[in-house]
């Protein structure tokens, strides 16, 4: 039996009277005021709880590339249409800059090319979208680690956000993951896609690859990465731009 599906069995089983005993393990870890009480629902907040509880650092699956599908599609925005990123663009982001800014020791800025350098990883993963489509795609990028390590987390930073540089509705796209999902070796700013360049449909000239969770969570366009003490400080207090605006679950771990 798959870890998955170990960990699906699990949530529902908690569902049909594990609760109480689940619920005074995670009381050991926490409390839900502590943790997101005012930005998860209870039952977000209880997956969230016991996906931490069972295994913060589990790998998602990786595929082999004859699983790569031959067409890999785009979705939500698909071109930032602000000037500043028409110009990027225009000169194959040569001029773009990635801001790391907020609860770091030193707020820091990375070209491209200096991503670029960093060490890399490549993994050829499956990407879930909650509008019932699924897609395996090859990511080269560096680990989110290595670009939160340079700029430093100060002690009180819990949450890192991604701005990003398409206007959606009222405001850009943003999202947001905690720490343990910002430090997993699978999360990397990918700047590749199967073999080649990150295409702008598919969010260059950085996008987030945060692998156990939902496509809405894979930021594209990003600008600018913010290490924020508490959710309240983004948005309308959720976390994301779906969650703020549509009521999308902030953890969307599968
Ligand atoms: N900046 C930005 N990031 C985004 C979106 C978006 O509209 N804007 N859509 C999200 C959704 S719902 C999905 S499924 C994936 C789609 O990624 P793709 O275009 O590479 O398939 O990007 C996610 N990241
Ligand atoms: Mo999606």
């Amino acid at each position: 039996m798959s870890r998955l599906i170990t960990r699906r069995k699990l949530i529902s089983s908690i569902g049909a009277g594990g609760a109480g005993v689940m619920l005074s393990g995670c009381d050991q870890l926490g409390s839900s005021e502590a943790f997101g009480e005012k930005f998860l629902s209870y039952g977000n907040w209880l997956s969230y709880r016991v996906h931490r509880l069972i295994g913060a650092s589990s790998m998602a699956r990786e595929y082999s590339p004859s699983e790569m599908s031959p067409n890999f599609r785009t979705n939500g925005s698909t071109e930032p249409l602000s000037g500043e990123y028409q110009q990027f663009a225009a000169n194959s982001f040569s001029d773009w800059q990635l801001k790391v800014d907020g609860r770091v020791r030193a707020h820091r800025s990375f070209s491209l090319a200096e991503l670029q350098a960093m060490p890399a990883r490549s993994q050829i993963t499956r990407h879930d979208c909650v509008e019932g489509w699924s897609a395996i795609g090859k990511w080269t990028g560096v680990p989110l680690s290595k670009v939160l390590d340079e700029a430093g987390l100060l002690p009180d930073a819990r949450f890192i956000v991604f701005h990003c540089a398409d206007n959606i509705g009222l405001s850009t796209y943003y999202e947001s993951i905690d720490l343990v999902d910002a430090f997993h070796p699978q999360t990397i700013l990918a700047y590749g896609m199967n073999d080649a360049a990150l295409p702008v449909g598919h969010g260059a000239p950085i996008r987030l690859r945060v692998e156990r969770q939902l496509g809405y969570k894979q930021a594209k366009f990003i600008m600018r990465i913010e290490a924020v003490a508490s959710l309240s400080e983004v948005g309308l207090g959720k976390g994301g731009y779906w969650e703020d605006s549509a009521g999308y679950d902030w953890y969307a771990g599968i």
